[in-house]
């Protein structure tokens, strides 16, 4: 095929593509077509000529990952996976609609070839960065580039704007990682109009200063609007060639082109074009005005072309894969272990021997995470992580590993550094960790988790969001979890941040009491049904081992047995018995306080049942029985202790319950000083407790 004729037919199949998803917005009655329409050139020139995939393997692992950071340009997406041969043109006419495969942004695990959910603007281009740190990480893992990929991902304005693609974008530059590559979509047009009025800053210069390669292509020629694949191809060669960088190419466009009357207007972002400008589109394009989703089978079978492709390249990369695998035994089985998602040989046994070298000594539970993390780590060579900038106090350093990062980029403090590093330092950047620790998930099969200060985990909350919506396993370590942490203040002590955690849907909320729960909280991340997220909740200052030694056994193996049996139903009974008047339940830091007000309220006769609630999540999941043997009906008199928003607690108290919990801002005191003055004491507990049982 010659230049020329190539050329045509890549501009007829773009005009194609346009036109389907200009009728697409039409028949939905709402939806994004400006960007999309514009940004067609630039995806079609990627699935067609640029990503290495197979549209009938969309999981195949040696595939490059393209991530549509624009999520609202969805059918910019779709329509090509149409084009390549993932899905049909009914799945395109049900744009928007319920149980469609095309929903108003990507989802995650509901279409093929849809690497991960895209929408909340800024997200996708930073989770970019996790699937190329993922890529590098799990290439120096198995030892070979068999699992090396691209990552592509394209991006407008909006993306720019946001906060948290500069974060990991300067991550990525550090990181200097030459397998990831971004297009920005440059249109100068957001929804209130043009982008001068809030984007001036040159964006090539700082990509060009967060150490990125950048380039740029602009469609507005001399000669006029020209959407020039070659070009644009031209800019992947040049900037493939460049392997120890990121790469930014800006590629102007037109929103909306060739719209009459409309390209460049901001109307056409977020609303159909109107069915006069759509017949203008169409003639515009030369397609047949009165004709919707118009298909010719010739462009289509020569798109579908990307099947046989994709096949191909699939092949070669099977025949070298089984090359490998027969040279390489132990890698091999390391791979097919995570493939399917088996935990290795030796977890429980890392986790046992761990509590078997427990004593009673009270410690803080962000420590006992830091050793459960590490008994892990040693048979999970697949973990890594690191926190932002907190890796001391989050105790989430996998102790001896190196630091993740290209070849030669040690410091004084962290002298070993590479490719196969499992210690990430992700700076001060809480949204971005979240960001690309699921990447990281999405990308790999490797598991990865992230720390910071319970507190600021607002800062990360739009990422933990998208993980729990996605449905992938990220564990997000949260520690300094209340006022206890003393004379930081205000500004560090969490309040609302745990009850707004367990308000989202599909995150396991785990808050454990000592260290034996710590562990065992550790176990049931890894072992736990389903691939919810996790965040673990952690205190900085000690707490003591809670058991309460029977004549028969001793108080550790007691306060082991209890974690291990109870912990994975989320709530259970530390302390009680047959007849109990009160029911005192807490997670954290406040068991060993219910506790104490157990003994307190004996002493007056009145038996106190003690409930340790590491997961509320967990524990409603448990059959009414269970839920009822803990928090048996006829008990009213109940009491939840919480350093914390009382927000959550209230389900399980009920009218003449009694909540002692937080709900104001802390103080600077130190972390004694602030429970006391916030009430989280043994008589405030015995107190409510009283009231409690006079208002039954
Ligand atoms: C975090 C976030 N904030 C706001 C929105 C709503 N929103 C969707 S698209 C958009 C404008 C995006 O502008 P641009 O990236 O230039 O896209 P284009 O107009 O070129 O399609 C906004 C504000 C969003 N999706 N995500």
């Amino acid at each position: 095929m010659d230049e020329l004729k190539k050329s045509n037919l890549d501009e007829k199949t773009i005009a194609m593509a346009k036109g389907l998803i200009a009728d697409a917005v039409q028949k939905a009655g709402s939806g994004h077509p400006g960007s999309a329409i514009s940004m067609t050139p630039i995806v079609y020139t990627l699935y067609q000529y640029v990503l290495r995939h197979n549209p009938l393997d969309p999981k195949w692992e040696g595939r490059d990952r393209f991530i549509l950071s624009s999520g609202h340009a969805s059918l910019a997406q779709y329509v090509q996976l149409f084009l390549a041969g993932y899905l049909t043109l009914d799945d395109i006419k049900g744009y928007r609609t319920m149980n469609s495969k095309t929903p108003g942004h990507p989802e995650y695990g509901l279409t093929e070839g849809i690497e991960m959910t895209t929408g909340p603007l800024g997200q996708g281009i930073s989770t970019a960065v996790g699937f190329a740190m993922a890529s590098r990480f799990e290439s120096a893992l198995l030892g070979s580039d068999l699992f090396s990929h691209e990552v592509w991902t394209l991006c407008g304005e909006g993306d720019i704007e946001e906060g948290v693609s500069g974060e990991a974008s300067s991550l990525a530059g550090t990181q200097k990682l030459g397998n990831l590559f971004a297009i920005f979509d440059c249109n100068r047009i957001q929804i209130e109009g043009d982008t001068s009025i809030t984007l001036t800053e040159d964006v090539l210069e700082r990509y060009k200063s967060y150490g990125w390669y950048t380039d740029r292509v602009s469609f507005e020629t001399p000669e006029g609007y020209k959407e020039d694949v070659q070009a644009l191809l031209r800019a992947v060669k040049k900037a493939r060639k460049v392997t120890d960088r990121p790469h930014f190419i800006q590629v102007d466009t037109v929103i909306a082109w060739p719209t009459p009357g409309k390209a460049g207007s901001e109307k056409t972002h977020g609303s159909p074009l109107g069915e006069d400008a759509v017949r203008a589109l169409k003639k515009e394009l030369g397609l047949d005005e009165g004709r919707t989703f118009q298909v010719d089978p010739d462009l289509l079978a020569r798109a579908r072309g990307a099947i046989k492709r994709g096949e191909e390249a699939e092949r070669a990369w099977m025949a070298g894969f089984e090359a490998w695998k027969a040279q390489n035994p132990e890698a091999a089985s390391l791979h097919d272990r995570l493939q399917a998602g088996r935990l290795p040989e030796g977890f429980d046994k890392a986790i046992d021997d761990l509590e078997a070298s427990l004593s009673l000594d009270p410690l803080p539970t962000r420590a006992s995470s830091g050793k459960a993390l590490n008994a892990i780590a040693k048979v999970m060579p697949e973990l890594w992580g690191g926190s932002a900038d907190l890796g001391g106090s989050n105790n989430t350093v996998i102790e001896g590993a190196a630091s993740f990062g290209p070849e030669g980029s040690g410091t004084k403090q962290w002298p070993n550094s590479g490719p196969s590093g499992r210690v990430v330092h992700f700076g001060v950047r809480e949204f971005a960790m979240g960001a690309v620790t699921n990447g990281i998930l999405l990308g790999s099969k490797t598991r990865s988790f992230g720390g910071t200060f319970l507190q600021f985990v607002d800062y990360e909350r739009a990422a933990v969001r998208l993980a729990a919506l996605m449905d992938i396993p990220n564990i997000f370590i949260l520690t300094h979890d209340s006022v206890a942490l003393g004379e930081d203040g205000p500004t560090h002590q969490p309040i609302e941040q745990i009850s707004s955690l367990r308000a989202m849907p599909n995150l396991d909320v785990i808050r454990p009491c000592d260290a034996f729960e710590t562990c065992e909280a550790w176990r049931q991340i890894f072992k736990k049904e389903g691939t919810a997220p996790s965040a673990l909740i952690l205190t900085r200052q000690k707490v003591p081992a809670l058991a309460l030694a029977k004549e028969e056994v001793p108080a550790l193996a007691l306060a082991k047995e209890k974690a291990k049996e109870g912990l994975p139903k989320g709530a259970y009974v530390l302390k009680g018995g047959e007849e109990d008047d009160v029911i005192l339940m807490a997670s954290g830091s406040e068991v060993s306080l219910i506790l104490e007000a157990s003994e307190e309220l004996e002493k007056m006769g009145i038996r106190a049942r003690v409930v340790s609630v590491p997961c509320m999540e967990w524990f409603d999941r448990q059959p009414l029985s269970y839920r009822r043997s803990v928090m048996p009906e006829e008990i009213g008199a109940r009491v939840a202790v919480e350093a914390a928003s009382p927000m959550s607690w209230y389900k399980y108290v009920g009218l003449s319950g009694r909540c002692v919990c937080i709900d104001r801002f802390g103080l600077q005191g130190s972390g004694a000083e602030n429970m006391k003055a916030l009430g989280m004491t043994v008589e405030n507990v015995v107190k409510n407790a009283l009231e409690a049982l006079r208002e039954e």
